[in-house]
Order: C-alpha cells, then sequence, then structure tokens
C-alpha cells in the first residue's frame, strides 16, 4: 500500500464513524458530468469569418499567447485539458464555436455542417455535448437588441439562429445518445433608464416563443434559459431579468439557468437551488465567479463554491441538475484554466458529497442548533483532501499541482508557437 493508499484507509475509517461512505462518494463524483465551456480557450471569439470584438455586456481581459484559433486548435486543447481532469465530462459550445463557415450561410442559418467537425470528435471522445446560441459579437446585436428589437427583421435574424442551433443541439443529442442542453441568454438592455421597460420585455417573451414553437424531444434537446443582472454597458435595464426568466421558465416548463455573476455581489445561486428544485425539478448552473463584478474569474474552491455544490448535492436531485462552467480568463494559461477550475467544481461535489450532513440535520430536528453548528464546524476539518488525492491516483491523474507539467509542455511545444 501507497502512501495515498493509507491515507484514504484512514479517511475512510473516520468518514465511516460519521455515517460516510467515501467509497461511495467516489463513485458518485465519478458519475457527475461536468459540462467543460470551450469558449475559455478562445476568448469567447468564436469561428466566423468576420472578427468581431465581444459584445454584449461581458469583457474578456488578458492576451496570454496561445489563444485556439480555430476548431481544430480549440479540440486539441481541450484534448489535453480532457486528460488532466478526471470524471465524466460534456463540453459546451457557444453558436459561433464552428467547425467551419459555409459559403453565404450567417449564424440564422448555420447546421449541423457547420459543426461537423465537433460532432466527429465528441463521438470519438464518447462525451455529449451542449450548445448556447450567440446573441452577441455580431453586427446584428443593434442599440444592444437582438430578440426584443424592435424591428421585425433584426428579431427574424436571432429567432432564425435560435432555431437553428437548438437543431444543431438536437443533432448533438440524436447523435452521441445523451440530450444536449440548449442554454439561452441574450445581452438585451440598456445602458441608461428606457422610457419602456415592458414593450421590449413582451417581444423578448414573443420571440422566445416562436423559438420554442419547434418542438424537440427532450431525448435530444432540453432547452435552457438565462437571466442576467447588469452588463457592461447595460447598466441600467437587463431585458431578460431574473424575474422574466423565472416566469418565463416556469410558464413554458423550460429549464432555468442561474450563473453565479448574474446575481447582487452578495446574492447567492446556492440558496436558489432548493427553491425551484421544490417546485419545477430542474436547473441548469453556470458555475463562474465574479470578482465586484460578473468578471468571470477562474472559479476557485471558496464559500461560494462549496455552497453552490453542497445545495446541488446533498438532497437527492444532483441527477436534475446540469452543471457547466461559464468562466474565462484570457490571463493565465488557458488549459490551467479548465483544469484548475473543473478540478475545482469535482473537489466543491466531493466535499458536499462526503459531508456527514444527516448528523447535522439530526440537530437540527431536534430544535438543539448549538449542536448542529458544533456539527457543521466540525464538518470542515474532515479529511476530504485524502480521499479527492486516492481519486485523482486511481484515475491515472497527477495531482492539483503537478498537472501544470503537462500543461507547461503543452505550452512550449504548441501553444507559444502560435501566432
Ligand atoms: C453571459 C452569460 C453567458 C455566457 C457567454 C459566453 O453573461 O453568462 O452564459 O455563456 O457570455
Ligand atoms: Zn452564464
Amino acid at each position: 500500500m501507497n502512501r495515498t493508499e493509507k491515507s484514504f484507509e484512514l479517511a475512510c475509517e473516520i468518514y465511516s464513524e460519521h455515517g460516510v461512505d467515501a467509497v461511495k462518494a467516489i463513485e458518485t463524483l465519478k458519475n457527475i458530468p461536468i459540462s467543460i465551456h470551450a469558449w475559455q480557450g478562445d476568448d469567447v471569439v468564436g469561428f466566423e469569418n468576420f472578427e468581431t470584438a465581444l459584445t454584449g455586456g461581458c469583457q474578456v481581459t488578458g492576451n496570454y499567447p496561445g489563444r485556439a484559433r480555430n476548431s481544430e486548435e480549440l479540440r486539441q486543447d481541450l484534448d489535453v485539458a480532457m486528460k488532466l481532469i478526471p470524471g465524466t465530462k460534456r463540453v459546451c459550445l457557444q453558436g459561433h464555436e464552428v467547425d467551419c463557415m459555409l459559403p453565404g450561410v450567417d449564424r440564422d442559418a448555420f447546421t449541423i455542417e457547420n459543426f461537423s467537425g465537433w460532432l466527429g470528435w465528441a463521438k470519438e471522445k464518447k462525451i455529449g455535448m451542449d450548445i448556447a446560441p450567440a446573441f452577441y459579437s455580431h453586427p446584428k446585436l443593434d442599440h444592444g437588441l437582438t430578440l426584443s428589437h424592435p424591428d421585425p427583421e433584426i428579431r427574424k435574424f436571432w429567432i432564425n439562429h435560435g432555431k437553428s442551433i437548438r437543431r444543431i443541439g438536437a443533432e448533438f443529442g440524436k447523435e452521441l445518445g445523451t440530450p444536449a442542453v440548449c442554454n439561452f441568454w441574450a445581452p438585451d438592455g440598456f445602458k441608461d433608464i428606457p422610457a419602456d421597460r415592458f414593450t421590449p420585455r413582451k417581444r423578448l417573451s414573443d420571440s422566445l416563443d416562436e423559438i420554442f414553437a419547434e418542438k424537440i424531444d427532450e431525448k435530444y434537446l432540453i432547452d435552457a434559459v438565462e437571466s442576467k443582472l447588469f452588463g457592461i454597458g447595460v447598466e441600467s435595464c437587463t431585458i431578460g431579468s431574473n424575474d422574466f426568466y423565472l416566469m418565463y421558465a416556469a410558464r413554458n416548463n423550460k429549464m432555468i439557468c442561474f450563473d453565479s455573476g448574474h446575481f447582487h455581489p452578495t446574492e447567492s445561486i446556492a440558496d436558489k437551488i432548493s427553491a425551484v428544485m421544490a417546485q419545477q425539478g430542474r436547473i441548469l448552473l453556470h458555475v463562474s465567479r465574479g470578482v465586484r463584478w460578473d468578471s468571470d474569474h477562474v472559479i476557485l474552491l471558496n464559500d461560494e463554491l462549496l455552497s453552490i455544490a453542497r445545495e446541488a448535492a446533498v438532497y437527492g436531485y444532483l441527477d436534475k441538475i446540469s452543471i457547466c462552467l461559464d468562466y474565462f480568463d484570457a490571463r493565465i494559461n488557458r488549459i490551467a484554466a479548465w483544469v484548475a477550475g473543473t478540478r475545482n467544481m469535482q473537489k466543491a461535489l466531493l466535499i458536499a458529497l462526503l459531508e456527514p450532513m444527516a448528523l447535522a440535520c439530526e440537530e437540527e430536528n431536534k430544535w438543539n442548533f448549538s449542536a448542529r453548528l458544533a456539527r457543521l464546524e466540525e464538518i470542515k476539518t474532515l479529511p476530504w483532501g485524502l480521499v479527492w488525492n486516492y481519486y485523482c491516483e486511481q484515475q491515472g491523474l497527477p495531482d492539483d499541482y503537478s498537472f501544470m507539467r503537462e500543461v507547461e509542455t503543452y505550452e512550449q511545444n504548441v501553444l507559444f508557437k502560435r501566432g
């Protein structure tokens, strides 16, 4: 027995004294799919023929060398990252991360042909794919509006984009044998106080209805809708606000997407999970980290992440929660960003799965809130790290620091050679 195995054995003993089966926790963790956001690898630039800056109120800062310039490079980078991440992985695309452009075909008419390389790759890797229409970084985002634009021609373009991305997602779902989550987020809003908040909201609602009018079997595609508080340059009014999408999702039986950067800085999405699950039964999480605003920093193993993971994992409805990462840092190696962030998500889930919550609940049910406090604090020093290390080793993966060796080799051999 090596040191990792010995430590794991001891950890198992301690956890079992708390009524927790660490081996089972690892098994559960292994099967939790994490949808890795492809857009960390290309700074949300996409691969269309034209170069536009990232618009829609999001920002990627930094210019670390090695950004993927086409889908092939992006897949190559994802291959390296995914080899360093344990467990079940999916990949999520933005609607402009096309594999190839076709003459005369814009976003409103993309088909699976534009994404064929992705499909072939996902088949080979045996992973599921998710997708999101890109309602930004395009000249048809006009005066900050897309689906809620007053001009029916502009709305039509974006409605057709939504429809085409849904069909592509359905194709992914059908071909890969696992439904694609198709997430709708649109940046529509106003920098300054609008005179009319109602009409654009009504138009957004109608546009969404039109997009979703085409019935697609949930065996292949699951629609999600994502709200936002504000974006850069869209500070005064976001058309697709939280209230808007909560109602929309509930009324139309869509999945609600909670992005951890899309609320007031002191508001946590962790508390929202049970509120929705008690009534509707499914959620998409966009796990991100806002620093003072929706800055989309790499997720850390911090209190926020721990509480999100706990709320997702402990009530037995984890299989109803889709986890997608949504951060982008161009100031560090993008592969390191994927690996560190995804592993942090997984560590947070492991910690949640290992927590002897039943013991804290026992005290809660006896109204003994002092003992509950003691239990919740006791949890924090339990040896989850030994379990995590064992899990990585068992999967043949380096530890949380050593993975950098492979990233750095790839950086020297490939990323730094990109123009
Ligand atoms: C934007 C949303 C959206 C992101 C894109 C890439 O604030 O979080 O979900 O995926 O910006
Ligand atoms: Zn998001």
